[in-house]
């Protein structure tokens, strides 16, 4: 049986159009983009959930490829020269770099669509509505009320000091909203818990996407590109306000420690106390990359 890295490479392999076929530059940069780096936490978090709920794999495969389009898509976009502007990417140039930047334009609004067709060509959910559910939920976290709406928050922030607060309601949309929904999409996948615990995983995944954000800023202060992959100090440089420019990096590195105790204290409450998700939760606070 493949472990849970091997299904998602898997799975992401299968979904992509083969390179050769047309239109090929295309194809290359979309699969260029999603395989072979990236650390697949937000596909992780889906089979965590998913397992809880005792949900078939070949569902959470589904799922799981899903979010990570929607995630490689906001990274290809991200880096272009009118957002970002980043040469670098998960160790390599960025799409743009090594292709142009129409061509990363389109591989973020191909693997965009790709995502919502993983979500609607095979059943993934016993109930015909729960699924319509789940392709709604994908796409309000990615919208102008999730992900997109973060990332328009982020790009007027510039040059700004933001209070914590107000840095909690862009990452809770940035960067929250698709960590979320990766976690209540991968549940929705089966039936095994009842509403009371998608509510605590909910409250789990909240607190993750936060820590996970806290976590995001500690490691673009004092960690080096070769460690992370991608361009190290942007924020200080780009003048971003972050968790770090707003609390010192000490009580950062604290805040996501509670943010990740939080988290564990919600799954106290769910099947085997959350099973996987525990490790995912410390993996995301103690990763180094
Ligand atoms: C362009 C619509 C649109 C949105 C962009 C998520 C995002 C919004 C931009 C990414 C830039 C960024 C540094 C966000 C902060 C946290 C984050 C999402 C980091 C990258 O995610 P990881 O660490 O990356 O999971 P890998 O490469 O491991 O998948």
């Amino acid at each position: 049986m493949l472990g849970r890295q091997d299904r998602i490479e898997k799975a992401l392999h299968a979904a992509l159009p083969a390179p050769e076929i047309a239109p090929a530059r295309l194809h290359s940069a979309m699969r260029y983009a999603v395989l072979g780096g990236g650390k697949r936490v937000r596909p992780l978090l889906a089979y965590g959930a998913g397992e809880l709920a005792r949900a078939q794999s070949e569902r959470i495969d589904c799922v799981a490829a899903a979010v990570e389009m929607i995630h490689v898509y906001s990274l290809v976009h991200d880096d272009l020269p009118a957002m970002d502007d980043d040469i670098l990417r998960r160790g390599k140039p960025t799409v743009h770099v090594e292709f142009d930047e129409a061509t990363a334009l389109l591989v973020g609004d191909s693997l965009q669509s790709l995502a919502f067709q993983m979500l609607s060509e095979k059943r993934l959910a016993d109930d015909a509505r729960r699924q319509v559910e789940m392709v709604e939920l994908l796409a309000r976290a990615s919208g102008s009320r999730g992900m997109a709406g973060g990332q328009a928050i982020d790009l007027e922030s510039t040059a700004k000091t933001l209070a914590v607060p107000e840095l909690e309601f862009m990452h809770i949309h940035k960067t929250g909203a698709l960590i979320r929904a990766s976690v209540a999409l991968g549940a929705r996948c089966g039936n095994a818990l009842s509403d009371a615990q998608l509510s605590q995983l909910d409250h789990f995944s909240k607190f993750i996407g936060l820590a996970f954000q806290v976590v995001d800023d500690v490691l673009d202060a004092d960690s080096s590109t070769a460690t992370l992959g991608k361009t190290a100090g942007k924020d200080a440089r780009n003048n971003k306000p972050t968790y770090v420019s707003a609390l010192g990096i000490e009580r950062a590195r604290g805040l996501a420690v509670e943010l990740r105790d939080d988290a564990l204290r919600a799954l106290d409450s769910l099947p085997e106390h959350g099973g996987r998700l525990r490790q995912l939760a410390d993996f995301i606070v103690l990763r180094k990359f």
